[in-house]
């Protein structure tokens, strides 16, 4: 190893590992976010970029929103940090009450993280700890899905199904196996929603189940709609086989909402949408509307019901963040739920998601456009990659709409949409024609 005054680096940009992030092309050609308010990100040239991507899925009430930010100064000003490992704060209780007001069914209690990785393997180890606390142990097993993000932890990579996330870290967790992924293009390309063709690929899980025997499967966990992976939009009928079969054999489902939570399909949640309860769900996100990183597992009574036995006190759970439930965080929450409430934003989400099909549909026809798919205010555009050079095409887009003043995100060769809930009908235009645009400009 070099001595370490050897290795300063002359470069201010050069010491920021990225994360996700092709760094040696970044650095050579920065794109420096600067400000954001409302619809709109402004860069270091002083340049204004439409946000077709609310952040990374994340931002649904808009940016720079003065209630979440008065409530993040006021909270921190109130109080920096309190424990909540046998101490509380108002803040966590006040959150946690008003989130389970709007979860669906008995999804009654809520456990706090700080990312949606973490919320992941939380509802993983929640999963784990439930079976063995009901004294079935031997369920352990965790079933994922090909195509499925699940965030970075090490759990999540494992339930996780994008070959890129996995590669680089070994084996993994033992006892894990995948459903296959819901994307034909044969069957379902240009689709507008819930594509007709590909329920039977949920009785997949009754073949895992065979395979490995039910009673050593703990947990399945999807989400609703895949977001990473391109917008991957549940064929009909899908997730009611899915919530089926874990009935039928005793398997927790767990929908992971870290992208679909909080409006992005016009409605709280996707399971709201779908008309399907899961057992445990993962938020972040748009849960502080970005502004605080946070994130939450919703659990089912039964769920947590099967914790609370043994001595009262003794701890049920020996799991928790130092920052779970940190007061900033919870002052974002709350106030983005008011933030929500007073704009009405699930219901202008709904309102706005016709318009939103029509537009991204109407690219269908631009070259190399392979596929659209949508629901909600998501939107994916597929193109033909290139000869040899799988996502160079859509790489080339991603780097033209910025330039022309639009933010999306790539994922292989799909462009991925998902503005704010704010979005007025004319800028859903402006973004279309410049993503169209961008794909009529590159080869
Ligand atoms: N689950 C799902 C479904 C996600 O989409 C995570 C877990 C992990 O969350 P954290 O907060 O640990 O990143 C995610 C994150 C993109 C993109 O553009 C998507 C995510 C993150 C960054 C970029 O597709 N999803």
């Amino acid at each position: 190893m070099p001595d370490g005054t050897q290795s300063r680096q002359t470069n201010t940009l050069e010491p920021f590992w990225m994360p996700f992030t092709a760094n040696r092309q970044f650095k050579s050609a920065p794109r420096m976010l600067v400000s954001a308010k409302d619809m709109h990100y402004t860069d270091d040239q002083g340049r204004q970029i439409l946000d077709g991507t609310s952040g990374m899925w994340c931002s649904n009430a808009g940016h720079g929103r003065q209630r979440i930010t008065d409530a993040i100064k006021a909270s921190a000003e109130t109080m920096d940090f309190a424990p909540t490992f046998q101490w509380g704060h108002p803040g966590a209780f006040d959150l946690a009450s008003r989130l389970v007001n709007l979860f669906p069914g008995d999804l009654d209690y809520v456990f706090f993280g700080n990312s949606g990785s973490e919320a992941v393997d939380t509802a993983l180890k929640i999963a784990l700890a439930y079976h063995q606390a009901r004294g079935d142990a031997k369920r352990t097993r965790l079933i994922g899905r090909e195509r499925g993000y699940h965030g970075v932890g090490i759990g999540g990579t494992s339930v996780g199904g994008i070959s890129n996330n996995r590669k680089q870290f070994g084996t993994l967790l033992g006892g894990v196996d995948h459903l296959p992924h819901t994307h034909n293009l044969a069957e379902m390309a240009f689709t507008k929603g819930q594509p007709e063709w590909g329920a039977h690929l949920a009785d997949d899980l009754e073949r895992i189940v065979a395979l490995h025997d039910a009673s050593t499967i703990a947990a399945v966990i999807i989400e609703p709609v895949a977001g990473s992976t391109g917008v991957l939009v549940p064929p009909k009928g899908y997730l009611e086989k899915i919530r089926t079969i874990c009935d039928t054999h005793g398997i927790l489902l767990i929908f992971d909402e870290v992208i679909t939570g909080f409006g992005r399909l016009g409605d709280p949640f996707a399971a709201d949408y779908f008309g399907i309860v899961p057992d445990l769900m993962t938020m972040a996100k748009g849960l502080t509307n970005a502004a605080v990183p946070m994130s939450a597992i919703a659990a089912r009574a039964p769920v947590y019901e099967a914790f609370m036995q043994g001595p009262p006190n003794m701890i049920e759970l020996f799991h928790g963040y130092t920052y779970s439930a940190h007061p900033l965080a919870c002052a974002a929450g709350l106030a983005t739920l008011d933030v929500f409430a007073e704009d009405d934003l699930f219901a202008r989400g709904k309102a706005l998601a016709p318009k939103w099909e029509s537009a991204v549909h109407g690219l269908k026809g631009q070259p190399n456009v392979i596929d659209i798919r949508n629901i909600g205010l998501m939107g994916a555009v597929e193109l033909n990659p290139r000869d040899g050079a799988p996502t160079a095409r859509a790489f080339d887009v991603y780097l033209k709409c910025y330039e022309k003043g639009l933010l999306v995100r790539q994922t292989g060769d799909i462009i991925a949409l998902s503005p704010p809930l704010i979005v007025s009908e004319g800028q859903i235009d402006e973004m279309v024609n410049i993503l169209g645009d961008a794909i009529r400009e590159t080869e």
